[in-house]
């Protein structure tokens, strides 16, 4: 590290690719991959000739499309986007860049990144590595190639010097103008969303659904743009990496920005102008609104206004992820109004206990009668729960699949995970306690000898509520393969219920009553008319 390059042309060019999902959106909605796609509309914006290269969306095997881009042009950086779910991936690709392109200057970042630069530089041919927000670090490197300066010591990298000593630069978060800016620079217009919309239809099969309404509401799903709006989560979960990522970078406790009303505005505007055919735009900010939210109101009032006024669709829905514990009626009313139609909330677990566990305490006197209100609201909450915790009881697994199951049936939608995924960065990763429960999976890099151990799984203590929990993954993944291979695509909210069946057996041999089995099956053929029950497994496999 550290020493001057020459850029191919005057000036540098970069290619960006984003985090690599080769299991595309089995458990969400897949989209344009924002991090990267904003950092290219930055160096843009600074001349800096940028392309984004999509490993989800190419028309052939990513790794072959890879080598045709970088093949196509000289790249004096290429950056690879890293999150711990799609690690192994990631690698791979940083892999060929370096076999493909020897004398490319390669750089890490993103979540994985920022967390774990050691590991960066152990399982990958990077140079440098980019903590936290790339645009800063981005642009001086840039400019530094330009001018044929020396590439070390940029705030906000991990540079490994000759020694192989690991040397980190922090780097402060952006401020509200510069987050501003750079969300303004994101190239809406440049961003192949209808690539998406058309992959998603056809794995929907939308034209093979029986009602015209049927389709419709599949089609407001999948026609959805995504929207971040705040820098990160100040609210400090135990198991979450993203409220960390910023401190992590700086090195100390960094302040948030995000975006005011009017400005949430000029994006929404912008957004329809490039994808005329947006149903739906999805407030991707890890919390929408905050207790003493000032902007939610405003925000709600400006978008009635501008649906008035014809200057976005009247039809335009939106999506948010929030906290409860911030919701009031009044809010909701307004929201509703504004054509928010579905309202994702983190209630992560219903036992009291366990939620003091995550650090969300707090939270649990709000969740009937926010549920409650906003269902009456006409607003569909999404709410994403972890069954198990380090410490959860058989009790608070079963509290938790009961009224996950009550909530479904109110008309809630519900996204579950059977355990705590140990992602880099988050409190519960970090604690030495719970190293005995920790289970690590063998990932190997395709293309390569590289192999290492990867924290997958945090168990609970109690050996019983393991193998329950264990046993419940095992039955679910054995009734979700033929359910796959009979429809489309199943969707988290019919997950769920496949989880509830699946723990039906289980829980009942520890005396936990869950549901009925038979009328968990109704639901799940009501959700799902295509289902013929004459080809379904009929009773949960108890593995
Ligand atoms: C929106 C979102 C999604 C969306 C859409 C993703 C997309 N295509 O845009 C969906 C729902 C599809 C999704 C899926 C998944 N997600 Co997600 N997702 C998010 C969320 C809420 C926002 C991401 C975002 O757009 N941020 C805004 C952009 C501007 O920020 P950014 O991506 O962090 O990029 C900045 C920096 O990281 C850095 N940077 C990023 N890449 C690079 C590359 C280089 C070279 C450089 C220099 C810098 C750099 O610079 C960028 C600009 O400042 C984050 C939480 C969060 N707040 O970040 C979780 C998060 C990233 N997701 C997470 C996970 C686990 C997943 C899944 C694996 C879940 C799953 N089981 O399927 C999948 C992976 C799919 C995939 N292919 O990546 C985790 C990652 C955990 C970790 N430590 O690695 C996060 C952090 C949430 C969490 N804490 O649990 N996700
Ligand atoms: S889980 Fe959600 S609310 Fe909790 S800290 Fe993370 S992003 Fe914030």
């Amino acid at each position: 590290m550290g020493g001057a390059r020459r850029p191919t042309s005057n000036s540098p060019s970069a290619l960006l690719i984003g985090p690599y999902d080769p299991h595309c959106g089995e458990f969400t909605f897949l989209a344009p991959p924002l991090g990267v796609w904003r950092l290219s509309g930055v160096l843009e914006a600074a001349g800096i000739e940028t392309k984004v290269f999509d490993p989800n969306c190419c028309r052939e095997a990513p790794q072959r499309a890879l080598e045709r881009e970088l093949r196509s042009g000289a790249w004096d950086i290429v950056g690879v986007s890293t999150t711990g779910m799609t690690l192994r991936f990631d690698l791979e690709l940083a892999h060929i860049v370096r076999r493909v392109t020897p004398e490319a200057f390669i750089v890490a970042g993103g979540m994985e990144a920022t967390f774990r630069p050691e590991l960066m530089f152990e399982l990958g041919p990077f140079d440098l590595v980019v903590l936290g927000e790339g645009e800063r670090p981005l642009l001086e490197l840039a400019a530094r190639l330009r001018a044929g300066q020396p590439l070390g010591g940029i705030a906000g990298t991990v540079e490994r010097n000759r020694d192989g000593k690991i040397i980190r630069i922090p780097q402060r978060a952006l401020t509200r103008d510069e987050l501003r800016d750079a969300i303004y620079s994101t190239p809406y217009d440049k961003m192949p969303y209808s690539a998406y919309w058309e992959r998603l239809e056809s794995a929907y099969r939308i034209g093979a659904l029986p009602s015209k309404a049927a389709r419709e509401a599949h089609l407001a799903e999948i026609r959805s743009v995504r929207l971040i709006t705040l820098n990160y989560c100040p609210m400090g979960c135990t198991f979450c990496s993203s409220t960390n990522f910023l401190h992590e970078a700086q090195g100390s406790v960094a302040s948030l920005a995000r975006l005011e009303a009017d400005e949430c505005l000029t994006m929404i505007e912008r957004i329809v102008a490039a994808h005329p055919r947006v149903r739906t735009i999805i407030f991707q900010d890890d919390i929408f609104v905050f207790t003493r939210d000032r902007r939610i109101l405003p925000l709600c009032e400006g978008i009635i206004a501008a649906k008035d006024r014809g200057r976005i669709p009247a039809h335009l829905q939106f999506i948010s992820t929030n906290r409860i514990d911030a919701m009031s009626s009044e809010r909701l009313t307004a929201m509703s109004r504004a054509g928010f139609r579905v309202l994702g909330f983190g209630v992560e677990n219903f036992s009291p206990k366990v939620l003091g566990e995550f650090n969300k305490a707090q939270i649990h006197r709000h969740i009937e009668p926010m549920l409650s209100t906003a269902l009456a609201s006409g607003v569909t909450p999404f709410l994403d729960l972890i069954l198990s915790s380090p410490h959860a009881t058989l009790e608070d697994v079963g509290q938790t699949l009961r009224e996950a199951y009550r909530w479904l049936r109110a008309g809630c939608e519900i996204g579950m995970y059977p355990y705590v995924i140990p992602f880099s960065g988050s409190a519960i990763a970090r604690d030495p306690n719970f190293l005995p429960q920790t289970h690590y999976a063998h990932q190997r890099v395709a293309g390569t000898d590289i192999t290492w151990h990867q924290p997958v799984k945090i168990l609970p203590v109690d050996p019983i509520v393991t193998d329950a929990i264990l046993r419940m993954e095992r039955s679910f993944g054995a009734m979700l393969g033929p359910l796959e291979r009979q429809v489309a695509h199943l969707p988290s909210r019919l997950r769920s219920l496949l989880w509830i069946l699946s723990s039906l057996p289980i829980m009942a041999e520890r005396g936990q009553y869950i549901a009925d089995e038979s009328e968990v099956w109704s639901e799940l053929y009501a959700r799902l008319p295509t289902l013929r029950p004459a080809a379904t497994p009929m009773a949960a496999a108890t593995a």
